[in-house]
């Protein structure tokens, strides 16, 4: 398996991803739960250098999204949200070289675009489509207490 140099994925639970395997796992509620009550929003990092935008994950859950960029390269960058419809929802002032910028955005499920909007890069590989699903239904919360 190829070792890619992505940046380390923030610690919070992918809920659009499925569980593997609950039933291997004695007392697997807490997980559940913790799925159950997720409001926070969902987090992205994203490395932005030349000529290129470096996710940290490619599909967030519908809602609330931080997305923080963080320029490693040496030119000015900055990042802008794009939907399908080629409407940009929003986009970071320019973000010097070492410096870092935030989004925060609530996204419907779909097909969105990251990129840089500085006049040349995304036509030199400065853009990164990512995917927003709908979240996993609330698990319904299973009371096992008391035996
Ligand atoms: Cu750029």
């Amino acid at each position: 398996m190829p070792q890619f140099a992505l940046p380390p994925q923030p610690p919070v639970p992918v809920s659009a991803r499925p569980a593997l395997s609950a039933s291997a796992t004695p007392l697997a509620t807490p997980v559940a739960r913790r799925r159950a009550v997720v409001r926070r929003p969902a987090r992205m990092l994203v490395f932005a250098s030349e000529y290129k935008l470096q996710p940290s994950r490619r599909v967030v859950p519908a809602g609330r999204v931080i997305i923080q960029t963080k320029n490693i390269g040496e030119d000015d960058h900055n990042l802008a949200v794009r939907a399908a419809n080629g409407h940009v929802l929003k986009v970071t002032p320019v973000i010097r070289s070492g410096g870092l910028a935030t989004l925060r955005l609530s996204l419907r499920p779909g097909r969105y675009w990251l990129v840089c909007t500085i006049p040349g890069h995304e036509a030199h590989g400065m853009v990164r489509a990512f995917i927003v699903k709908r979240p996993v239904p609330k698990v319904v919360k299973r009371v096992r207490k008391g035996t």
